[in-house]
């Protein structure tokens, strides 16, 4: 690093930025100003490496990546970007020298949640460790006015709130209206022909502009950094004063309104595809936008779009970014006027798709009624593809074969994306090495078998930096003293030395030691936000992720409400007490994924209120599961639950938090569950339940769900208190219906009542080994060692090796 700053320097910079945006000296700003004036002075300095970086990576001519994402879960920026570019501490001294807490100043910032979940967080870690690693990287996606919702639980239930996050998360943004770009919606296509070249024009359109605004990223320790820009929409007339004079007030807003619905919400549906008119418009807008502003770049610098491929490569984060593949071949043909093999040459050698899901319902297919009216110019070019792809198909294995009608792009009336993928990137990649090898054998064996060599893994990874430095601070220090620096920051094999001190009684005395105290930490901020106290004195159980029925939180509820039935007949159940944690957001229209929501309110109100669980067993709901949460929650978690019928979850990445902050996990053998357990062995993880190939067979020679809960005396219990109903007057007959008899779809579809048994047992594993404080930290030590292989570094680099090609710092 060049330049560091002194504290003295860091306040004056401060000062400055509360009187000319504010108007206040530092006695007259609140912590808001605070938050605001700190942002400002970490982007002017980005700003200033930003403008460096360019001007390197234009002069090298080097590779550039652009990674695609309808999200980027970025959650806080402040704290991360002064630990990235070596200024926290002398910043944490300047606020507390203008009369702040720095702790406080942080928790003022509120998250940026641009995403869902898995895969928008993972776009943000990967920016992070791009920068680090100084690829030459930036990021697309919309500058969303809403991120995901705020979830408040009334009385049990979830009630969504917008989260307006732009108040105070402006400060990192740099709007660049001199590098708008025009999206063209709706309207035909005239085709006019010079001799044999035709010549497309898009008439009665109408246009919304799309305005960057870029957020600096730092990485750490380097004066490399990457942008993310994010595309607000504008309407190109304001408003129509005409109408405005005749009275037509209303109308003469309407347009305006029209075009910036685009970047008002972001979809709050994680995993399940709704074919919504919007929604689209944001995919082409987004991407539109920024294949315009690369090409633009390029044509700049290059003069030709010839050598396009071999200056950036796309990778785009799921088929949400796919009209990528259209919208450049627009403009490869109707712009630079190359004919269709050349053009289409460039983009195959361009784009790279990455898959994070296997569930059918979040495929994503559009009506071509929709595609063709919303896009023409884009509908006439996906035909082509889809007509050509299908030829190739056809000759390849003769018309008529069920492998055209499965592989085709269009069907039956739909465009479906993420054959578009297949068919035209030139490399597709699953998040963890089950999840790949699914993709192969299962979801994409057609393609697989036509192009093998297409076809690649790159496991996932986290910002060590920021899950494991930044949010356990005790942790960081014992692992630098342990290693002698902070040499695992840059590099993360480092962590692996830590074993040597697996049998070193003062170090595991240690580890336990901070992990009480995170749990202390956590506690007193649930008390303050909540009024919930927690039993520090128990083992803290912890699921937290998106709620969805493959993920199986009913599993973890049903062998509560178990725990709880023994405990009440039984004063003498032996049970290691727990305190187990929730934390998940269920998709504004999952009604299932809400319910169970209601049901984990309603055991938590039993089983908090009844003495027979005092200092034994409870549950907690934690409101709102956001980035900033997690960041407090990881290093507080002793056992995580990565608990999803094999074969569903893609890899997870929570996994991998609560590892590296030396939870141990009890799970299936799916995703990168499978990877953790390879690398920690038997000995140091709690696997149960059917495999992926388990589940396969059970499908094929039928799976009935009430053999399990005629044959299980503790079912039958569970399942009877669930229809009785809780203390607090509510019964779940409608879940009980779902996991025995089916209620209008299969029984228990993802097989809760097959594993129950296997759980349990695990459970029971998990509190004998609890009980051995010394074990229990060896195996969280040797967890944390391990963890190395989930770094973000890691996957990057996967990345620049197999599907890039780019170098990178060593
Ligand atoms: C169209 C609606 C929709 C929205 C989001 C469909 C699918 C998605 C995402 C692909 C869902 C998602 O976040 N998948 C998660 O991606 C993570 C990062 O790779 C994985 O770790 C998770 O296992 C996977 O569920």
């Amino acid at each position: 690093m060049a330049e560091t700053y002194r504290k003295d320097q860091i306040a004056q910079l401060i000062l400055g930025k509360l009187q000319r945006n504010f108007g206040r000296t530092a006695e007259q700003a609140t912590t808001r100003h605070m938050c605001k004036a700190c942002a400002m002075v970490l982007r002017d300095i980005m700003n200033a490496n930003n403008i460096a970086t360019d001007r390197l990576v234009q002069l090298g001519q080097q590779r550039q990546v652009h990674y695609l994402s309808m999200e980027f879960l970025m959650g806080r920026s402040l704290e991360k970007n002064a630990f990235n570019l070596g200024v926290l501490k002398p910043m944490k001294e300047a606020i507390r020298f203008l009369g702040f807490d720095p702790g406080e100043v942080f928790e003022a910032e509120p998250d940026a949640g641009l995403g869902n979940g898995g895969l928008g967080r993972l776009a943000a870690c990967y920016l992070e460790a791009m920068t680090t690693l100084e690829i030459p990287a930036t990021g697309y996606s919309i500058c969303y006015e809403l991120g995901i919702f705020k979830q408040k639980i009334v009385d049990g239930q979830q009630v969504e709130l917008a989260d307006n996050w732009l108040d105070v998360g402006d400060s990192w943004l740099i709007s660049k209206p001199d590098e708008v770009e025009e999206i063209k919606f709706g309207g035909h296509i005239v085709d006019h022909w010079e001799g044999n070249v035709n010549r497309p024009e898009h008439v009665g359109y109408t246009s919304v502009l799309a305005v960057p605004r870029d957020m600096v990223i730092a990485g750490y320790n380097t004066e490399h950094t990457n942008v993310l820009r994010l595309w607000d929409a504008k309407s190109p007339t304001p408003v129509d004063m005409s109408l405005y004079s005749s009275g037509e007030y209303l109308k003469a807003v309407e347009q305006q309104a029209m075009a910036e619905v685009i970047a008002k919400v972001l979809y709050p549906d994680d995993n399940h595809y709704e074919g919504k008119s919007l929604r689209l418009r944001q995919q082409y807008f987004f991407v539109s936008a920024t294949i315009q502003s690369i090409t633009r770049k390029h044509r700049a610098q290059y003069g030709t779009l010839r050598n396009f491929h071999q200056k950036h490569v796309i990778q785009i984060n799921d088929t949400h970014p796919a009209l990528v593949v259209p919208e450049l071949m627009r403009i490869l043909l109707d712009e630079e006027g190359y004919d269709w093999d050349e053009a289409w040459s460039i983009v195959r050698q361009t784009v790279a798709y990455t898959n994070h899901t296997v569930l059918a319902e979040a495929l994503e297919r559009w009506p071509q009624d929709l595609f063709a009216t919303l896009l023409p110019r884009i509908w006439d070019i996906v035909r082509e593809i889809a007509r050509r792809y299908q030829e190739e198909l056809e000759n390849h294995f003769g018309q008529g074969d069920g492998r055209v009608a499965r592989m085709a792009i269009i069907w039956d009336g739909e465009v479906r994306m993420a054959n578009l993928c297949i068919a035209a990137c030139y490399a597709v990649n699953g998040v963890s090495a089950l999840h790949s090898e699914i993709l192969k054998h299962d979801v994409f064996a057609d393609a697989y078998r036509l192009e093998p060599d297409k076809f690649k893994n790159v496991t996932n990874g986290i910002d060590h930096r920021r899950w494991l430095a930044e949010a356990n601070p005790r942790l960081h220090a014992l692992v630098c003293e342990c290693l002698g620096d902070e040499g695992y920051l840059l590099h993360a094999d480092k962590l692996r030395e830590l074993e040597k001190f697996a049998d070193d009684a003062s170090v595991l005395e240690r580890l336990g030691k901070i992990k009480a105290e995170n749990k202390a930490e956590f506690a007193k901020y649930i008390e303050t936000e909540s009024g919930i106290l927690l039993n520090t004195d128990a083992m803290f159980d912890v699921q937290v992720k998106r709620l969805h029925e493959y993920k199986r939180q009913l599993l973890n509820v049903l062998h509560i409400i178990y725990l709880y039935l023994h405990m009440k007949e039984d004063p003498h159940f032996d049970f290691q007490p727990r305190v187990f944690l929730f934390g998940a957001k269920a998709a504004p229209g999952y009604a299932v994924a809400k319910r169970i929501i209601s049901l984990i309110n309603s055991v938590a109100t039993t089983v908090n209120n009844d003495p027979a669980c005092k200092d034994r067993l409870q549950v907690a709901f934690l409101e709102n599961y956001r980035v900033s949460l997690a960041e407090k929650l990881m290093p507080a978690s002793e056992l995580s639950e990565q608990i999803s019928l094999a074969g569903k979850e893609a890899s997870g990445t929570g996994n991998m938090k609560f590892m590296m902050n030396g939870a141990l996990t009890i799970g299936t053998l799916d995703g990168a569950n499978v990877e953790m357990h390879e690398q920690v062995g038997d000995d140091n993880i709690f696997i149960f339940g059917l495999t992926a190939r388990g589940v396969s067979k059970l499908r094929e020679t039928g799976y009935y769900a009430s053999d399990y809960y005629m044959n299980d005396p503790d079912l039958k219990w569970i399942m009877k208190l669930l229809n009785d109903g809780f203390a607090d007057g509510q019964n779940y007959n409608d879940l009980v219906r779902r996991l025995i008899s089916g209620d209008g779809c299969p029984a228990d579809e993802y097989m809760l009542l097959a594993d129950f048994e296997s759980y349990k047992v695990a459970h029971q594993r998990v509190s004998e080994t609890y009980r051995d404080a010394k074990k229990w930290n060896r195996m969280s030590l040797i967890n944390i060692a391990r963890s190395n292989v989930f770094s973000a570094d890691r996957s990057v680099r996967d990345y620049a090796d197999i599907i890039w090609d780019l170098p990178y710092r060593k």
